[in-house]
């Protein structure tokens, strides 16, 4: 097993020599750590980071898909079904169906939500399109204020303004109806965003601003920087990160992400996709993931889909599952990449994390559940951050098994935010989670197995209960 500190070196050392030759390196010199997670959302998790995918709402129903949507990741995003269009298709007139699926499917499957997006010049229903100066600036603010206000609590952070600036090399902001009510358009719906969900973090998203040296990155960097400087509410940065052969993932990505970082801001990839295929397409991803991986304030990652067929550019096959659902190279790399571990997040707002803390009760006295066999159910500490920390929980067979359940139970206001190593389940209230095995649940007698789990806690740091259901 590698200590933080060892990762953190391996982290910094392979930074230093930028991109994708940085990926190359760290993969000859690394060793896998111990406790490899074996999905992406538990593999990320060790570090206290998530991996995320957008899910598009009609494909809920498909089983291929929300298989390896609630095995693989732990952070989701409406494709499509949180735009302005979608939440306000008339004036006044909200429609949630969508975007509550999607959110619903999210936490009832113990997942948190980023939301995307509040204010865009794109995708904006039809009345809004046709309007202009303060009748616009209202209406834009009230959208906000409506949307964020309806799913107050329960998103982890919004993309409150998405895609402001203009490309080329101008460093201007984009002409649209929004940037034409006034240059300040942005800073008001942050403060407007911050009034209706105080607990979201805010975050400015945009495309082409991966490359420290582009204009558009500087541009955006500037608006930050100046709104940090200005006390505007912001928390957070996306990355879209849209790859293709026209526009590779820069040799300078980690320095772009650990400067906006600098700023005191947590940095996110929020689109992830990279067009192409086989090891070219597997090692530009294990790029991406190894800089986000070093910079601490580099929170997590969402791909922009599940499956290839999924995408929104399908024919690019930019993803990290082919069509029919099966783990591609790409997969892998990054799968391993975060196995490496990565510089841990700190607390977000506290760069120097506090020492940890106990847990407030007893170890919980290990349930004895004899049934047809018998199992008994263990719990250990893992990681520990300021928000949250990991547990584990060991089932040993008494005498042989064919399967086992075991029930973890957090106290509000705590929330279980990742698992891995097993297949969850939840009660209505969140807070009973049922745990079975993935596969084959047979144990022999004295045999163990264990799953795992992030915990967000809110201030609360009492350790979960847990039972034990062998059959
Ligand atoms: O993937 C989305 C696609 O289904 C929509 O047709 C498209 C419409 O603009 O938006 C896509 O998602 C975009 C995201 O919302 C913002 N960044 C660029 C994404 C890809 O176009």
């Amino acid at each position: 097993m590698t200590t933080p500190r060892q990762r953190y070196r391996r982290g910094r050392l392979a930074a230093a020599f930028g991109g994708l030759a940085a990926a190359t390196l760290a993969v000859t010199l690394a060793v896998p750590a111990a406790a490899a997670g074996s999905t992406l959302q538990a593999a990320a998790a060790e570090s206290g980071r998530y991996f995320g995918t957008a899910i598009a709402a009609s494909r809920l129903n498909d089983g291929t898909y929300t298989t390896i949507a609630n095995r693989e990741f732990n952070m989701i995003t409406a494709e499509n079904e949180m735009k302005m269009d979608a939440m306000q298709p008339s004036r006044g007139q909200f429609n949630w169906s969508s975007g509550d699926r999607i959110v619903n499917w999210a936490r009832q499957n113990g997942k948190q939500v980023r939301g995307h997006a509040l204010a865009w010049h794109s995708q904006q229903p039809g009345w809004m399109q046709n309007m202009s100066g303060s009748q616009l600036r209202t209406a834009m603010l009230d959208h906000v204020t409506q949307v964020a206000s309806y799913y107050r609590g329960k998103i982890y952070a919004w993309d409150v303004v998405n895609e402001a600036f203009a490309d080329g090399s101008s460093g201007a902001r984009r002409d649209s109806n929004l940037q034409r009510t006034g240059n300040d358009w942005i800073e008001a719906a942050f403060r407007a965003a911050r009034a209706a969900d105080p607990g979201a973090k805010l975050c400015y998203n945009d495309y082409n601003t991966d490359n420290w040296q582009h204009a558009k990155t500087q541009a955006v960097y500037n608006m930050v920087k100046d709104f940090k400087a200005r006390g505007v509410p912001i928390d957070c940065v996306g990355f879209q990160a849209h790859f293709n052969s026209g526009n590779p993932v820069p040799s300078n990505y980690h320095t772009t992400l650990q400067n906006f970082a600098d700023l005191g801001v947590d940095v996110q990839i929020t689109e992830l996709d990279i067009e192409g295929s086989g090891s070219s397409q597997a090692q530009q991803y294990q790029g991406v993931v190894q800089a986000c991986l070093s910079v601490a304030r580099c929170t997590g990652i969402t791909v922009w889909g599940v499956r290839d067929t999924d995408s929104w550019r399908a024919s690019g096959t930019p993803l990290l599952f082919d069509g029919s659902g099966n783990k591609k190279a790409a997969y892998t790399s990054v799968l391993n990449q975060l196995n490496q571990g990565g510089t841990p997040v700190p607390n977000p707002g506290n760069p120097t994390p506090t020492p940890t803390q106990p847990g407030t009760t007893p170890t919980p006295t290990p349930t004895q559940n004899p049934g047809t066999g018998g199992c008994t159910a263990t719990y250990s500490e893992g990681q520990k951050w300021n928000d949250r920390f990991n547990g584990t929980v060991t089932i040993r067979a008494n005498t042989a098994i064919s399967g086992w359940s075991s029930t973890v139970t957090v106290r509000q206001p705590q929330r279980i935010i990742a698992t891995w190593n097993g297949s969850p389940t939840w009660d209505s209230s969140g807070n009973v989670m049922t745990m079975r095995p993935s596969g084959s649940g047979a144990l022999a007698a004295g045999q163990t197995v264990s799953f795992g789990f992030t915990v967000q806690h809110n201030g609360n740091w009492t350790w979960p209960t847990l039972t034990c259901s062998a059959s």
